[in-house]
C-alpha cells in the first residue's frame, strides 16, 4: 500500500562503483522504491568547501513507509554506495535528503521535513520543480515554481 508522497534530493561528487557522479545518481534513482518522477539529470557547482562538482536530481516516490523509517531506508541505500562519514559538506558517492513529504511537517530527533535548507538551494529547487512544479511548500505556501523562481532571480541580483 502507498499511503505517502515524498521528493527526494539526489547528489553525487564522487566516482563510485558505477561509475562518475552522474552514473551514481542514477544508479541511486534505480535503488528506490516507489519512484513516479524523476528530474534530468543536473550539473552544479560545488556549495561549500568541496572542489568537485556534483550532479543532482529529484526523484518523486510513493512509499508506504513513514518519514523516519524512509530516511534509515535511504540511508542504507549510501552505506551500499559506500558512502563514509566524514567532514560535513564532504566529497560524498551519493546523498539523498527527504525535502518534502505529503503529509506536510515533521521533526523528530535526526529528522526535520521539509529539509531545512532547501529554498535557498538551486541545486534542489530546480529539479524539484521540473518534477512538482506546482506542489506547495507546507511552511509558507509558495509554490516549488515560485521558490525556484526565488532563488534564481536571486543569484541574478546578487
Ligand atoms: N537529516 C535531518 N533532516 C533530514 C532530511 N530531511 N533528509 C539528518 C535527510 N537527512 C536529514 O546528513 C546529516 C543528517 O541530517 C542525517 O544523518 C539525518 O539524520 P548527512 O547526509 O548524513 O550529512 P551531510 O550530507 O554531510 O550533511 P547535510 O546537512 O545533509 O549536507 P547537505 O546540506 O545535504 O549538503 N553542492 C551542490 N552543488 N550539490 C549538492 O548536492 N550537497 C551538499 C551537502 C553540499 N553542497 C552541494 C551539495
Ligand atoms: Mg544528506
Amino acid at each position: 500500500m502507498s499511503s505517502s508522497t515524498y521528493a527526494i534530493a539526489i547528489g553525487s561528487n564522487r566516482w563510485g562503483r558505477h561509475g562518475g557522479p552522474v552514473a551514481e545518481v542514477r544508479a541511486a534513482v534505480a535503488a528506490l522504491d516507489g519512484v513516479r518522477a524523476v528530474a534530468p539529470v543536473m550539473a552544479s557547482a560545488p556549495l561549500g568547501p568541496s572542489l568537485r562538482r556534483y550532479a543532482n536530481t529529484v526523484a518523486i516516490i510513493d512509499s508506504a513507509l513513514g518519514p523516519a523509517a524512509l530516511l534509515d531506508a535511504l540511508k542504507a541505500i549510501e552505506r551500499r554506495f559506500g558512502r563514509r562519514r566524514g567532514r560535513r559538506w564532504g566529497s560524498r558517492v551519493i546523498d539523498l535528503d527527504i525535502i518534502l513529504w505529503s503529509g506536510g511537517c515533521w521533526r523528530s530527533p535526526g529528522l526535520v521535513v521539509p529539509h531545512l535548507a532547501f529554498r535557498e538551494r538551486a541545486f534542489v529547487l530546480r529539479p524539484l520543480a521540473a518534477v512538482a512544479a506546482r506542489w506547495r511548500d507546507p511552511v509558507g505556501g509558495r509554490t516549488m515554481r515560485q521558490l525556484q523562481q526565488m532563488v534564481d532571480h536571486g543569484r541574478r541580483r546578487a
